[in-house]
């Protein structure tokens, strides 16, 4: 067990006799506090999560392949998950973040479900991708953004005139199941009848706007150099627990702060320093940032950066902090 000799702090060597109290608290299901408290209470946040690094180049004929070994049907959602080497046993790409590549062949779809985790997609490619959410339909393009709020119904499919679709999954699921929070369920019909949606009087916990198209907000990014996703009743971030942003990539100073960044490389090329490792990266590719991690990018030209984040849920319970 690693000490450190600092007044204050837990401090207690080993005897046998102490040995011998310890194996026997552990049969009482039991612990000595002073054993862990350095490591679970630490000074400054320690997160298991490793910046890392998916190149496009190296998971796309992983994705390619699921598509060709599994049905979509079968599969339910047919995704190639990103999974940090630090966070296995959460499944999540960084901190309480998950994120995977799922794929479609033109005139597939998946059945519909709802969960408690929230969810979002940015589409990478293909022509012909739909996604169904509480019985409105909203057709997909390249670098699209959608939301499936947490609890509403939602199905994909991609019409059989379409080409094969890839897009990326966020969802924040390790957070759910960190707070044992998590619901599913299959729909009663297994498909929703598309019909528009009443957005009157709207009280829901997350955006009334479910799509948002590239070139719009390609637009607005070029005019004030960064766009955030936004419940437009709010001016607020789209879903409780998670926000989402496009940034114009210029160099800029080192930040850390508490909770996780996925990005993904929309359009361009360009670097970021991360924990003090350097990554080059390009279009499609999909890195992270652990929380209270060092980082900083630059692009090699003009380069889009895609990202989302669990800023809201940790802005909510008063756990954001920041440091330049
Ligand atoms: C989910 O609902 C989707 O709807 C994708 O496409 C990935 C991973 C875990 C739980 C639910 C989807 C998911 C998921």
């Amino acid at each position: 067990m690693k000490r450190e000799n600092i007044k204050g702090r837990a401090n207690v060597e080993d005897t046998p006799e102490l040995d011998a109290y310890y194996r026997a608290l552990e049969g009482e299901e039991l612990g000595a506090l002073w054993n862990v408290a350095n490591e679970i209470e630490p000074w400054y946040p320690q997160p298991k999560s490793v910046p890392t690094h998916w190149k496009w180049k190296r998971v796309e004929p992983y994705v390619r392949k699921a598509a060709d070994l599994v049905s979509a049907e079968k599969a339910a959602r047919r995704v190639v998950m990103l999974v940090n080497p630090g966070r296995k046993e959460w499944s999540a790409a960084a901190g309480l973040l998950y994120t995977g590549v799922q794929v479609m062949n033109p005139g597939e779809s998946a059945s519909a479900h709802r969960h408690q985790a929230s969810a979002l997609r940015f589409v990478m490619e293909g022509k012909g991708a739909y996604t169904i959410v509480d019985g409105e339909r909203l057709d997909l393009g390249a670098r699209d953004f959608v939301l499936t709020p947490n609890g509403t119904w939602h199905e994909h499919g991609v019409d059989a005139s379409g080409t094969q679709c890839v897009w990326q999954d966020g969802l924040d699921i390790p957070l759910m199941n960190s707070l044992d929070a998590n619901f599913y369920e299959v729909h009663p019909k297994l498909n929703q009848a598309p019909a528009p949606l009443s957005r009157k009087n709207w009280s829901k916990p997350y955006s009334p706007v479910f799509l948002y198209k590239w070139d719009e907000s390609y637009k607005q990014l070029q005019k004030h150099g960064h766009f955030e996703y936004k419940n437009p009743l709010t001016n607020g971030p789209v879903m409780p627990t998670m926000g989402a942003k496009l940034e114009l990539v210029k160099e800029t100073k080192a930040i850390r702060h508490t909770g996780s960044v996925i990005y993904q490389v929309a359009t361009g090329r360009g670097w970021s320093e991360i924990g003090g490792k350097r990554f080059e990266w390009e279009e499609k590719d999909i890195f992270c940032v652990p929380s209270w991690t060092k980082y900083r990018h630059g692009a090699h030209g003009e380069a889009v950066l895609f990202s989302f984040n669990d800023l809201p849920a940790m802005k909510a319970l008063s756990l954001y902090r920041e440091e330049t």
